[in-house]
């Protein structure tokens, strides 16, 4: 028989490895436990964030990356994320952590999917990025909207239709309008697209799948904020 584990038995750095196995292996409630008791410790969520969420969330994308793990365990480890962030969000806005960047992204209009595109949104939270995800059928109004209201460093964009793909290109084209399309990285992604969809429509990046866009909005914006890659 199985033993109860006692977190507060644990030094930090086991609490935030199990925290880690925890969050692989998509255990909710192990992960609240987890994110509580090094609150509870006086760590600070910025550093729970970092340390405990994220760094587990890191393995979990490469693992997925790698083909070690699939979409379903992926989704659970995510979940287990959120119950995580739903703790720490409210103290890290009142603390101020400094923020990763930040992502608008939606499925575009005329186009239903919203599993990868909810996947991308979780993992690159998991990274520590804002994220304002707008939903599914969304046009370029709606885009705008959200463009302007959060003034984000990304916009993403998804599709699964070969029949809603080129809507991407009415959002650049959008933004090119607006004047503002050199100050937003645009990332595209889904199962129909590839490397020479994304470059004939101006896109800066496909994402091929959740582990490379988390990968590629670092990258793109660590060049663009000047610093070493
Ligand atoms: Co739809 N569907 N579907 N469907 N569906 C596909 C896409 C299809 C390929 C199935 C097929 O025929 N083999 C086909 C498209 C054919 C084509 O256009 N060439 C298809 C069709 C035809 C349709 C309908 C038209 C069917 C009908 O009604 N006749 C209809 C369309 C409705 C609409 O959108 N207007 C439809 C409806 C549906 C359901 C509602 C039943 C359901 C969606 C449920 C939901 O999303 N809530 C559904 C599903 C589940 C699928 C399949 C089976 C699976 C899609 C999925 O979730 N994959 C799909 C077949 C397939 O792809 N094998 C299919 C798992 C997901 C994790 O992967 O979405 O690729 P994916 O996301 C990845 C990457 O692509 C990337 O990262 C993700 C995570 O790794 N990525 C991004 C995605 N978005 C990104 C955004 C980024 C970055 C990366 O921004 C930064």
């Amino acid at each position: 028989m199985s033993e109860e584990l006692d977190l507060t038995e644990l030094s930090l750095e086991e609490l935030y490895e199990q925290m880690g196995d925890d969050l692989y292996d998509g255990y909710k409630d192990e992960v609240v436990e987890g994110v509580e008791e090094a609150l509870g410790r006086g760590k600070t969520p910025y550093e729970v964030l970092t340390q405990g969420l994220v760094a587990g969330m890191e393995i979990v994308g490469v693992d997925f990356r790698d083909g070690i793990l699939f979409v379903p365990e992926v989704l659970t480890a995510a979940n287990a994320m959120k119950a995580g962030m739903a703790i720490l969000r409210p103290l890290l806005a009142e603390t101020g952590a400094p923020s990763t960047g930040k992502l608008v992204i939606g499925t575009v209009k005329g186009d239903i999917h919203d599993i990868g595109k909810n996947l991308v949104a979780m993992m690159m939270e998991g990274a520590g990025f804002e994220v304002i995800n707008i939903g599914i059928n969304q046009d370029a109004d709606s885009f705008m909207e959200a463009i302007n209201e959060h003034k984000p460093d990304f916009v993403g964009m998804s599709a699964l239709l070969t029949t809603t793909m080129p809507y991407m290109k009415v959002i650049i084209d959008r933004l090119k309008e607006e004047g503002i399309r050199k100050e937003i990285i645009v990332l595209v992604g889904g199962a129909p697209l590839n490397e020479a969809f994304a470059e004939s429509i101006e896109a800066d990046a496909y994402c091929r799948d959740a582990a490379v866009a988390v990968e590629t909005a670092k990258k793109l914006l660590a060049i663009r904020r000047g610093e070493a890659v």
